[in-house]
């Protein structure tokens, strides 16, 4: 039998495979049928074709994807649902929202245009997806012939700005629907490759986990993932714990801050492992043009470690990176190397030379190493001899300690996650962390299963009451930002 991320993305005719058979059914026929008519309504046509992508919560392993390290994610069953259908008269794309706030989006049916960053809109994530689908089926000398119009509906909910990747559910589901459209398919690792790619257009210089996930996933396990290539390996969670995910009400934009926040440490970690990599003999010309990673200097790393009777890479970190952060000037005096130059070919890279003040590559590295290790140390646990109970104690630990090294180390968490992550262990989690970018957005809690209603009334009491009080959130929206989540199933394709 072919490997789950060899095969393509599953094509359904009802909604059971995906929705199951409870409550998320009915609400799924809901929104399938309110799609169907509001597409009607919209474009004077039913739509061809369907197709979802989830969002996800990330267990552990955050920030280190762009740096070729596993992650273990997975998806939830929020997702974005789009309705397509080719439109041969009128060369344009209209991107219509089932949500008034969105309103309605017309681009060229050009898939060569570039994208506005200067303006960002909503649409534009759909046009990474359109984009994308085009510049693989070129690498895939499929055919494509004279670009059409497409009409098209969404239907997001995962919630967007949280840390769950309403963006990659929102990129992975669109270009599965264009390529539904056209009528092709291809193997699901092979998607999310694309996805991951096509979302970059939007401007941040993402890894690959949430597109990863989001295609790939299966109902009932997270996903070790690996990179290049992309791979998924089924884990299964230990019985008696349940992740809870809680919402800060802090939105991060990531498409908006990138500079600063997201592109800012991609940007830290690439200059963290060219200078490891001087210091621990590369020439500055091939640490320039070769080293892209703190994975590609890990081995460099881990020799040195070696020599001190360790195998940290952390240790090489704490000997050649000072912890005081570095001017421009210091880095390019040991790369030999203006950083405009290093960074040429990347304009979002030069964006984050213009904001940044300074450089902190002994934080970012040693966040980077350590986070890579918690993963496997978490798999490892998931599939010990230690007792269920054990293991999620232990697993509550790592993602103690993940959250540390974000908040501390990487710098990326925000005084709202900061006091809903104390509140979550105040309250009895296992463990608690941000999940996802950061900077705003969720927190997941690792809790026991009995205790969840009560966990989540102390949530309500200490975090959620005062601000409902204010008026930042609804009284009766509280289901919206705090939800016990199982892991759920990853992108299908429907045709009724
Ligand atoms: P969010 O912002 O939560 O969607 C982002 C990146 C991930 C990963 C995490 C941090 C995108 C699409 N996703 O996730 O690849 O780097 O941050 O671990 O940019
Ligand atoms: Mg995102």
């Amino acid at each position: 039998m072919a490997k789950h991320e060899e095969t393509p993305v599953p094509c359904y005719s009802s909604l059971e495979a995906v929705y199951g058979d409870g409550s998320q059914l009915e609400e799924a026929k809901l929104r399938f049928d309110h799609l169907k008519s509001k597409f009607l309504q919209v474009f004077g046509h039913p739509p061809d074709v369907f197709a979802r992508s989830p969002g996800r919560v990330n267990l552990i392993g955050e920030h280190i994807d762009y740096e070729g390290y596993s992650v273990l994610p997975m998806a939830i069953r929020q997702d974005t649902i789009i309705a397509i259908r080719k439109n041969n008269a009128e060369k344009v794309l209209r991107i219509a929202n089932v949500n008034d706030k969105y309103t309605q989006c017309n681009y060229p049916a050009d898939p060569n245009q570039a994208i506005d960053l200067k303006n960002h809109r909503w649409g534009h994530y759909f046009i990474c997806g359109y984009k994308g689908y085009y510049e693989f089926a070129k690498s895939k000398g499929v055919n494509v012939g004279e670009p059409v119009g497409l009409d098209v509906i969404v239907d997001g909910t995962v919630p967007t700005g949280s840390g769950l990747s309403s963006s990659a559910a929102f990129v992975c589901s669109a270009t599965i629907a264009i390529m539904a459209a056209f009528d092709v398919n291809f193997p699901k690792k092979e998607i999310a490759q694309l996805t991951c790619e096509c979302e970059r257009h939007i401007g941040t210089q993402s890894g690959g986990m949430d597109q990863a996930i989001s295609v790939m996933a299966k109902t009932g396990f997270a996903e070790l993932i690996d990179f290049n290539p992309i791979r998924a390996t089924d884990v299964q969670l230990p019985a008696g714990g349940t992740f809870v995910l809680a919402h800060s009400l802090a939105e991060s934009q990531k498409a908006v801050t990138a500079a600063t926040n997201y592109n800012n440490r991609v940007v830290e970690c690439r200059l963290a492992s060219i200078v490891l990599g001087i210091k621990l003999g590369m020439k500055q010309q091939d640490a320039v043009s070769n080293v892209q990673t703190l994975s590609d200097v890990e081995g460099l790393c881990v020799s040195f470690a070696n020599s001190r009777g360790s195998s940290d890479p952390v240790i090489a970190v704490k000997e050649f990176l000072k912890e005081k952060p570095y001017t421009a000037e210091e880095i390019e005096e040991i790369t030999g190397e203006s950083l405009r130059s290093i960074f040429k070919n990347s304009p979002s890279s030069l964006d984050v030379l213009k904001a940044a003040q300074h450089y902190k590559l002994h934080q970012r590295a040693a966040h980077v190493y350590s986070e890579a290790k918690r993963v496997h140390a978490f798999k490892d646990t998931v599939s010990s001899d230690l007792s269920d109970e054990d293991k999620l104690k232990k697993l509550g630990e790592l993602m103690n300690e993940s959250h540390y090294s974000c908040s501390v180390l990487y710098e990326c968490s925000c005084p709202e996650l900061e006091e809903l992550v104390t509140i979550c262990r105040d309250s009895d989690a296992l463990g608690a962390r941000l999940t996802g970018a950061g900077w705003g957005g969720c927190a997941v809690a690792l809790v026991k299963e009995p205790i969840v209603p009560q966990f989540i009334l102390n949530l309500k009491e200490k975090f959620y009451q005062s601000r409902i009080d204010k008026g930042v959130i609804g009284k009766n929206d509280l289901g919206l930002y705090v939800f016990a989540s199982k892991p759920s199933s990853g992108a299908a394709i429907f045709k009724f």
